[in-house]
């Protein structure tokens, strides 16, 4: 995959800071010529999401419906089953998907029946011609050894937030634990997936350092997916302020400038979204979308909807 390193010059908090707060459009500009020197400015990497487990999962991420701290309306459920999986998956791939994702509301992999049955999604996933995600929680040296050897792709593992706001949304785990997982999926030769959530009540400052921490991974994330948040209502995070579009589109284009080679996605909180600004988020550098009427308990907008906006800005799903 194309890692790189950021220019260096711009690896500082202020440095970061005066990116985001820089006129709207001069930044989207310089964001879309970097674009264009790495990536196929036509072309969109379209993911599809399962949840394989869903809530009743021990840490308490405030913005989450499947905490079993929060008291929200979601129908918990054991891991389903290999079959039903491998159905969703090829489901995905006739509706355009490239990559399929598989969530589970786990703090971490366990060794045992469910990870063996994880381990079998990815194998009937990857022989599907699909790329294959999971993302699984914290996770040691020898079980991401043996999710690379079922063929996986890439490992999701968030970091949110920044460092200074982290303790504010979740406090069952630390940001050094999220740190160490990612490099242990660095370390087993996974593609890493890495980014965070937008609209936490989180400072500028802090938005800053999420993006001066992803930027800083040497090598840089392949894949990063920036969030929007889903209020849900019973979480301790339901009721904080929406972001402007215009926040959201400049974290996108400062993201793209610093990290220029990744995989970025406009990932949860796009149905809430004006296409317009989701145009202005596709010219400043996102080339991935998640498709599919569903995310993981929320919903995302409808596969003809997407595939209209597409077509109507001249973009196609790579897998086309
Ligand atoms: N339990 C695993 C973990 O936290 O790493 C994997 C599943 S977790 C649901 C995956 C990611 O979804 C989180 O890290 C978070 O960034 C994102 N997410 C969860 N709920 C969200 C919400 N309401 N709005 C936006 N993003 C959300
Ligand atoms: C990521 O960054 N976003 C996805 C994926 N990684 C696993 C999850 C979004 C979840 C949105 C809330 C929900 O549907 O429950
Ligand atoms: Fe659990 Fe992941 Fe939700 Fe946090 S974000 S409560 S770890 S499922």
């Amino acid at each position: 995959m194309n890692a790189t390193t950021a220019p260096a010059s711009s690896l500082t908090l202020e440095g970061v800071e005066a990116l985001l707060r820089r006129p709207l459009l001069e930044l989207v500009f310089e964001a879309a010529t970097v674009h264009r020197q790495h990536h196929d400015p036509t072309k969109i990497q379209c993911s599809q999401l399962v949840s394989i487990k869903t809530g009743s999962c021990p840490e308490d991420c405030g913005y989450c419906s499947q905490s079993a701290h929060n008291k929200t309306s979601i129908e918990r459920e054991k891991l389903l089953s290999v079959p039903l999986v491998l159905e969703e998956a090829r489901k995905a791939k006739e509706g355009g998907a490239d990559r399929f994702c598989m969530g589970a509301a786990w703090r971490g992999v366990r060794d045992g029946k469910e990870f063996d049955s994880v381990l079998e999604m990815v194998e009937g996933v990857k022989e599907m011609g699909l790329e294959a995600c999971v993302t699984l929680g914290m996770l040691n040296g020898e079980q991401a050894g043996r999710l690379k050897d079922a063929g996986l792709d890439y490992y999701n593992h968030n970091l949110d937030t920044g460092r200074s706001h982290y303790e504010n949304v979740v406090t069952t785990r630390c940001y050094d634990d999220r740190l160490e997982t990612l490099q242990t999926v660095r370390d087993s030769g996974i593609n890493v997936c890495a980014g965070g959530i937008l609209g936490l009540g989180e400072s500028l400052t802090a938005r800053a350092e999420l993006l001066l921490e992803l930027a800083s991974l040497s090598p840089q994330p392949e894949s990063i997916p920036v969030n929007r948040l889903v209020p849900v209502e019973g979480t301790p995070m339901g009721e904080t302020p929406e972001i402007t579009w215009q926040e959201w589109v400049a974290f996108i284009a400062a993201t793209r400038i610093l990290v220029p080679k990744t995989i970025l996605r406009l990932s949860a909180g796009r149905q809430e979204l004006p296409e317009a600004a989701q145009a202005l988020c596709f010219l400043a550098g996102a080339n991935s979308i998640f498709v599919g009427d569903k995310l993981l308990t929320t919903p995302n907008p409808a596969p003809g909807t997407d595939a209209a906006l597409l077509a109507s800005l001249g973009l196609s799903p790579v897998g086309e």
